[in-house]
């Protein structure tokens, strides 16, 4: 079913169908780790999926079976992040993670085989997760000099508690798909040969849900954790909510028409 409007990118491959967008990290030589590049071209991935009208909801995966993405490439880490070709060091997948989160669409992760690291954060970033039965999760930050103190930290606690979050960073043991489903990490789990079919299905029914609805419910519960810029975000729809109503277009035109606004003929709901 898949368009491939990926001809640009080298790390990730860019797939359109049906009102689904898909990016695939394409590294499974690495299971999937991102260098600079790598965050940079999901970004612009993600921009396009945002911008395209034909687009209702946004899948995250990794080429193979068997890594969505174990997190940045260790072989361009530098002595301040990750080293893209010009040598400047970067830790660009925070922005990638507020991007997703800000994204006025859902994110869905499709998840089969290892989720580690900034890969791990990737997923728990994502609205929804779904894992193939071959799924494993963790973080290693603390193993190999590293730590993600922001969602990777927080909002993994929001989800599975503050006692497993501290498990999970401390001990840098990994779990499987069960163990994550139990946790509350993933929404289900499926044999990996129905992945792909299983996130469709999801995807199809999500589609057939009013996108504005999506979008203030996604900024809502966002809000609950992500402060001013959580409240920003739930705010800027309500904008966009009034922007489309005559009540504010009325403001608009008679500013246009060089008038007085007349409101009178709005109500002052109780
Ligand atoms: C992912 C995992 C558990 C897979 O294990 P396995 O046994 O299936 O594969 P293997 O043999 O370890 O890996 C296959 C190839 O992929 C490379 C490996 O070096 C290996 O290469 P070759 O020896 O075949 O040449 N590879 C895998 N992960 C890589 C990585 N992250 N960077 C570079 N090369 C990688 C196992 O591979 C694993 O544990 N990987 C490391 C996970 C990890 O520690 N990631 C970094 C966490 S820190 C982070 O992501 C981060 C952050 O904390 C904060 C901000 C930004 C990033």
């Amino acid at each position: 079913i898949w368009e491939n409007l990926g001809g640009e990118f080298e790390d990730i491959l860019y797939h359109r169908a049906e009102g689904m967008a898909k990016i695939t990290i394409n590294r499974p030589e690495k299971r999937n780790a991102f260098r600079p590049q790598t965050i940079i071209e999901i970004q612009k991935a993600l921009e396009s999926a945002r911008f395209d009208e034909s687009v209702g909801v946004v899948i995250l995966t990794g080429a193979g079976d068997l890594a969505f993405c174990s997190g940045g490439d260790q072989s361009v880490r530098g002595d301040s992040g990750y080293k893209d070709d010009k040598g400047t060091h970067h830790l660009n997948v925070l922005d990638l993670q507020r991007q997703i989160r800000t994204c006025p669409k859902p994110v869905v992760a499709m998840v089969a085989g290892y989720a580690i690291g900034g890969g791990h954060v990737l997923h728990l970033v994502c609205d929804l997760t779904i894992a193939a039965d071959n799924a494993r999760f963790g973080q290693t930050g603390p193993k190999v000099g590293s730590f993600d103190g922001g969602f990777g930290a927080s909002y993994l606690a929001r989800i599975v508690g503050q006692k497993k979050a501290r498990e999970i960073w401390f001990l840098c043991r990994q779990y499987d798909a069960k163990q994550a489903e139990d946790m509350g990490l993933v929404n289900t789990v499926v044999p990996l040969e129905e992945l792909e079919r299983t996130t469709v299905e999801w995807c199809r029914e999500i589609l057939q849900h009013s996108p504005l609805a999506l979008r203030c419910l996604k900024s809502a519960m966002n809000a609950d954790c992500d402060g001013q810029t959580g409240l920003q975000e739930l705010a800027g729809n309500a904008t966009l909510l009034f922007y489309m109503s005559e009540e504010a277009q009325e403001g608009r035109d008679a500013y246009l028409e060089k008038r007085q606004p007349d409101f009178s003929r709005f109500g002052r709901n109780p």
